[in-house]
């Protein structure tokens, strides 16, 4: 065996990907993981949480024993606690300007000044008219919505009162927050409060800077993300539910690579907003378009995607998806990508370094988000399908210049489209649309519980390789998983969302209540904004058992047998949804380096203490077995104080297990 083959091997059991690191490996072309070994030896300050440089006195790191405090006398608790807040800031400012961007194109679209965007679910947006307190009987559809939209916006900007999506979460845990004093009133509030309370000489007590950090992670779940994805199903459509009357189904999409062809222009989108990309998928469709890149030698027009914007269009088009985060580098590196487009967030800035050795056109589309070696086509939001026939046109245009292609062959089927209205109705029919199926499966144990397992890649582990093992496991001992973000694409991949691996991997329990209902036991809910589901999910659950003592399974959140994880996270995005799960009532496990383990004082407080206030924690695990190990105890835990029985005896997924299966 090579060394570079063996190389390959560590970095990925994705075969697709191997093979393409190979190829970019023989062009010469540096990848995310090769930077990630230069990097080597990282540093332990940084990697712990306990280097603070926000001041000029500083850097300032702690050496336990030896350097307790930084110039201004900051202890490490204060300083993790700093750094950690901060990074929940960054997460939820990322998830809520991209809601504030959806609630402003709303808001226009409602008013009929941005043509090509529409109110497509008009069921949708009463519900969250009614959230937002907007009258809806005897009034024009678009009157309503104008509502909806200021509502959306002044949200941002609200200094006082209750966030309104927080009147959607049970009661029990609204009681919490309250008497905690950490339900949000505004979003930017709340974040740009935190900012200034972790700048320095400001706040110095641990477990008050993390107060106000949950403020700012809670106004990203039920706040910036929670509209974001409301209004996102208003505009474009809720996943599943065709857009008037029809059958609602899940999508298909197919997932890798291998998804990009050779013959067809491939157009591949990659950032979070589906503003400009939904114009793109529809443009595509048109026959002039179509035309125009036969006219340049192609089949036609292929649009993929990566990372999140990828999750947006699948879940409404069944696009296809060329692979997550990671796989950015990779898709580019197959010769095949006549344009690469980007909107906003986890974009490397290595892929303009690949320009001059790949034809790719790669194109910047906000304002927000420039890169300097990238063209700029800024899509002009009041006409986004001339916006995006242009771009197009673009990518067709660069189709004759391709040089060698080579595309790796795999590619995976997978279902998507598991909205929480799609699962309601797909457990329960149409007359009975409700979770009390699931409930009830979950009382009789057919289902142990639920997870929530989330997040993104990252360089410092093998890709997908912590995600795929431990959803097999959780899926094994009968836990039914529910995915967003690059961890549902790495599912995908490794085709985990297809039905028939219900009964191939699933425990008994499970495949047969997945049979029965025709789903997957792997969910795909969408972006990682739509954790916003999980959390709407979570509370039906608890609602549906107090409408009927019958199908109770816990009054509140906490109470639950569920769990939440993100395996392979890197993004502070992932730090703030993991602290809005975690205050949510998720007990929560993440992967990988934990940013606060510098002070034990902090760490004890989020891993232990913070359970008596919100009745959930953070926790960590270095390996699949051992998360998926965690998550199964907690929702044993859960069912055995509810009184529902611990469940089977867990399987323990060994090697040989996986071996069979794959026979
Ligand atoms: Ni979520 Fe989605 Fe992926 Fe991580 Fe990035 S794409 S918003 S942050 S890397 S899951
Ligand atoms: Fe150092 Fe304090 Fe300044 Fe941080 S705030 S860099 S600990 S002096």
């Amino acid at each position: 065996m090579s060394e570079e083959k063996k190389n390959n091997e560590e970095m990925t059991d994705d075969m697709a990907s191997r093979s393409a690191l190979e190829n970019a490996r023989d062009s010469g072309v540096s990848t995310a993981w090769d930077r990630y070994e230069q990097q080597k030896p990282q540093c332990n300050f940084g990697t712990e949480g306990i280097c603070c440089r926000i001041c000029n006195m500083g850097p300032c790191r702690i050496i336990p024993g030896r350097q307790e405090e930084g110039v201004c006398g900051a202890d490490a608790a204060t300083i993790v606690a700093r750094n950690f807040v901060r990074m929940i800031v960054g997460g939820s400012s990322a998830h809520s300007d991209h809601g504030r961007g959806v609630a402003q194109t709303f808001l226009e679209a409602a008013k009929g000044e941005a043509p090509g965007y529409e109110i497509k679910n008009e069921e949708k947006l009463k519900e969250v008219a009614e959230t937002f307190d907007v009258e809806t009987e005897d009034r024009d559809i678009n009157e309503i919505a104008i509502e909806v939209g200021e509502k959306a916006v002044a949200s941002f900007g609200s200094q006082e009162g209750e966030l309104e999506f927080i009147s959607r979460a049970p009661e029990k845990r609204k009681d919490i927050w309250r008497r905690n004093g950490v339900v949000p009133r505004g979003i930017d509030i709340e974040n740009v409060e935190a900012m200034h309370r972790t700048t320095m000489g400001v706040d110095q007590d641990y477990k008050n800077i993390l107060k106000q950090g949950t403020k700012a992670a809670l106004a990203d779940g039920w706040g910036g993300s929670m509209i974001a994805t409301e209004l996102q199903d208003i505009l474009f459509g809720t996943p599943g539910q065709p857009e008037k009357g029809g059958k609602k189904d899940a999508v298909k999409f197919d997932a890798n690579l291998g998804v990009l062809d050779e013959n067809m222009v491939n157009l591949v989108v990659h950032g979070h907003e589906p503003l400009i990309s939904e114009m793109i998928a529809i443009a595509a469709q048109e026959e002039e378009i179509q035309e125009y890149a036969r006219e340049k030698g192609a089949e036609g027009i292929n649009i993929s995607g990566i990372c999140c914007t990828a999750n947006e269009l699948l879940q409404r088009h069944g696009i296809p998806v060329a692979g997550n985060f990671l796989q950015q580098e990779l898709a580019i590196s197959t010769g095949a990508v006549d344009m690469m487009m980007v909107d906003v967030q986890c974009i490397m800035q290595s892929l303009e370094r690949m320009l001059p050795d790949y034809h790719t056109k790669l194109v910047t589309t906000t304002e927000k988000a420039k890169m300097p070696m990238a063209e700029h086509i800024e899509f002009d939001e009041s006409q986004p399908l001339e916006s995006a026939r242009e771009l197009l046109k673009a990518a067709i245009d660069n189709f004759p210049k391709r040089e060698g292609v080579n595309i790796p062959e795999e590619s995976e089927k997978a279902l998507a489209g598991f909205s929480h209205e799609f699962i309601k109705y797909m457990l329960g029919g149409s007359y009975r649309s409700s979770y009390w199926p699931l409930n009830s499966n979950i009382k009789d144990g057919k289902i142990r519980g639920v997870a929530g397992v989330v997040g993104c890649n990252n360089a410092a582990m093998p890709l997908d390789k912590m995600h795929v093992p431990m959803v097999e496991e959780l899926i094994a001992n009968n836990v039914l998983v529910v995915q967003t973000g690059c961890a549902a694409i790495a599912s995908a991949k490794a085709g985990l969302m297809q039905p028939e691996t219900a009964l191939e991997k699933a425990g008994d329990g499970l495949a047969e209540v997945c049979e029965a209902v025709g789903i997957p036991p792997v969910l795909h809910a969408g972006a990682c904004v739509d954790n916003s589901r999980i959390l709407n999910a979570l509370a039906e659950m608890v609602n549906v058992g107090q409408e009927n003592s019958r199908l109770n399974i816990g009054d509140d959140v906490s109470e639950l047998p569920v769990a939440g994880a993100a395996p392979e996270w890197m993004s502070e995005k992932a730090i703030a949804i993991g602290h809005y799960f975690v205050t949510s009532g998720v007990y929560t496990v993440f992967g990988g380096d934990f940013p606060t383990v510098g002070s034990e004082v902090f760490t004890e407080y989020l891993f232990d203490e913070i359970e008596d206030i919100y009745g959930a924690t953070w926790d960590v695990a270095e390996t699949p077995s051992e998360m998926a190990g965690k998550m199964i105890d907690h929702i044993d835990k859960k069912r055995e104080e509810l009184g529902i029985g611990e469940g089977a005896e867990r399987v323990l997924f060994d090697m040989d297990m996986r071996r069979e299966m794959q026979e």
